[in-house]
Formats: structure tokens, sequence, C-alpha cells
């Protein structure tokens, strides 16, 4: 992989996110989330030919596309809400992946799946909204585990039910890296993972995800950076304290409103139908003459 770097202001606290090359150049915008010590990091590192994380935000050219890479330490944990209760942290995350990722890389180590990898991705799909799981990537650390094999059969053959469900909500966008390997092989392994990504990209017609919370950080790029980071955090915060079915629907309502004609459509129906059975059912079980009448 070649290519000039090109990792500008890393330790802007507010993250700025247009900070580096030349906003016309194309850009994939990645962000790692997965549970502590899963290997977010080293796989930013393996992305970026270098290592860059410690720091949260960095930006490099490989041959054929730049690509930003976003790190996120402690945020898809179950103590994230005790530890950002203002959502500063996860505000400054939005900020350094607007105006939205192309795609989230769900990091997990090969063989060591569990429950808290689990709560990761819930929190994601919190963080983010439900939509996101359209733009997972299942990324497997410790490639080496396979000793050679396939990760298509490896997910395939695995006898946890929650990781084949997983794999099945992404629609099989796995892949799998070694993130000690280095020269050719590193390159080859990243080339297949932003394949994967491009993939992806091109399913959503070039088009990077998006919410309210990016939308409003795009709307606030004039502000000062603590301004439009205070705001984005406020906003976060204000959803998140919905209780859970109320943010749930707020997410698919926006969801299907990015959908189009056809899913209001079929949505429509839908409704339409189940309100049907329900008066029909209601108007044959709550009519007290049809028992009077059997009795
Ligand atoms: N053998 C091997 N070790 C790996 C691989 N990827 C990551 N590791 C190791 O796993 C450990 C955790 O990796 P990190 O990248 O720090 O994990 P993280 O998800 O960033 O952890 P936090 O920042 O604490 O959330 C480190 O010791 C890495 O060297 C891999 O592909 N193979
Ligand atoms: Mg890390």
């Amino acid at each position: 992989m070649r290519g000039q770097k090109m990792a500008r202001h890393e330790e802007d606290p507010c993250g700025s996110a247009d900070d580096s090359g030349s906003p016309q150049e194309p850009e994939l915008r990645l962000v790692l989330v997965g549970r502590t010590g899963a290997g977010k990091s080293a796989t930013g590192n393996s992305v970026l030919g270098q290592r860059r994380f410690a720091s949260r935000l960095a930006a490099t050219s490989v041959t054929r596309v730049r690509v930003r890479v976003v790190d996120t330490p402690d945020l898809f944990g179950p103590d994230v809400h005790r530890a950002d209760p203002a959502c500063v942290q996860r505000a400054r995350c939005y900020l350094l992946s607007a105006p939205g990722p192309h795609a989230l890389l769900l990091v997990t180590p090969l063989g060591r799946f569990t429950a808290q990898d689990q709560q990761a991705l819930r929190e994601a799909k919190e963080l983010f909204g439900p939509g996101v799981v359209a733009r997972v990537v299942l990324v497997f650390t410790r490639r080496e585990d396979l000793a050679g094999g396939s990760v298509h059969d490896y997910v395939r053959c695995t006898e946890n039910r929650a990781l084949r469900e997983l794999v099945a909500e992404c629609e099989g966008r796995v892949c799998a890296l070694d993130n000690r390997a280095t020269g050719s092989e590193r390159e080859a392994q990243v080339e297949q993972l932003l394949g994967l990504v491009e993939g992806l990209v091109r399913r959503h017609r070039g088009g990077h995800y998006t919410n309210e919370e990016y939308r409003l950080a795009q709307a606030l790029q004039a502000a000062e950076p603590e301004e439009r980071l205070r705001r984005v955090a406020e906003k976060l915060a204000g959803r998140l304290r919905r209780p859970r079915g109320m943010r749930l629907l707020a997410g698919l309502w926006a969801w299907r409103k990015s959908q189009g004609t056809y899913w209001s459509l079929g949505l429509a129906l839908l409704l339409g139908g189940a309100v049907l059975v329900y008066v029909l059912l209601w108007s044959r079980l709550g009519d007290p003459s049809d028992g009077d009448l059997k009795s």
C-alpha cells in the first residue's frame, strides 16, 4: 500500500472532521467500534499502515482512496452512560466522523465472541440509531488463529448462535485481520477489508450514513468548535434520555424516511392491514350480543 501520509490536527480536542487533504478528494470514513481489548486500535493501525492510535483520529492515502479512521476507546461498554453522562465523548466521535461514516467496523477477536461484543453492538445501535446496522462490517482480529482457513467457513460452522445471528444481520460482511502482519501480507488484508467497505458504499449509491446528530454537526460547521461540540452533545443526550421504546420508534421512523417511496407504501400497507385485523377481531370478540346468542 503506497501513498502519502496526511494525518493532521490529531490532537484537536474537538476533532474538526475535514482537517486533512483536499475536501474534493474522495474519502472513506470508518469508525471502529467494539468492546475494550478487541483490537480496535491495532485494526486502525493496520488500515492506516502505521501506529497512530493512541491518538483518536488519523487520515491517510492508500492506493485507491483516502481513508479516515476514528478510534473509539470505551464508548461501547456497560459503563459508558456513567462515564460520559453529558455525551461529550460520544459527540466528539460524531464530530470526528462527520458528515457521517461510510462503515462501522465492529471489531472482535476470532473465537472470543462474547456477551460483551453483543453489548458493544447494542450500544453502537443506540449511539448511531438502529439503521446503522446496514453499515456494519464485522472484523475479526487474530486471523492467524484460522491457520490458513477461511473466515467464511469459520462463521458458517461456528456453534456460537449469537455470532451466526450477527453475521446474518450484517448480511455476511465479515473479514479477518492479523494485526501483527506487515508488508504485502498486511496490504492484502487491508485491501480485502476496503473492498468490502467499497461494495457497501456502492450499495448505498456512494452515500455515507447520516442521522439527525450528523445533520446538526453539518449545519454547525461554521460555529466555534466548542459550541458545535456542546450542541451535538446536548442533542445526543436528549435522544438517549428518551425511553428505549420511543428511541426505537424514532430511529425506525428516521430510517423509514431515508428509504423512499416503496418502503413508505409497504409500511402503510402493513400498518393498515394490522389495524384492519385488530378492528375485525375486536368487533367479533367484543360484541356482547354474540355472547348472548351463544349462551
Ligand atoms: N495476536 C494478535 N494480537 C492482536 C491482534 N489484534 C490486536 N491484538 C492485540 O490485542 C490487544 C488489544 O488490542 P488493542 O488494539 O489495544 O484493543 P482495543 O480494542 O483498541 O482496546 P481498548 O482501546 O482498550 O478498547 C493488544 O495487545 C494487541 O496487540 C491480532 O490480529 N493478533
Ligand atoms: Mg484502543
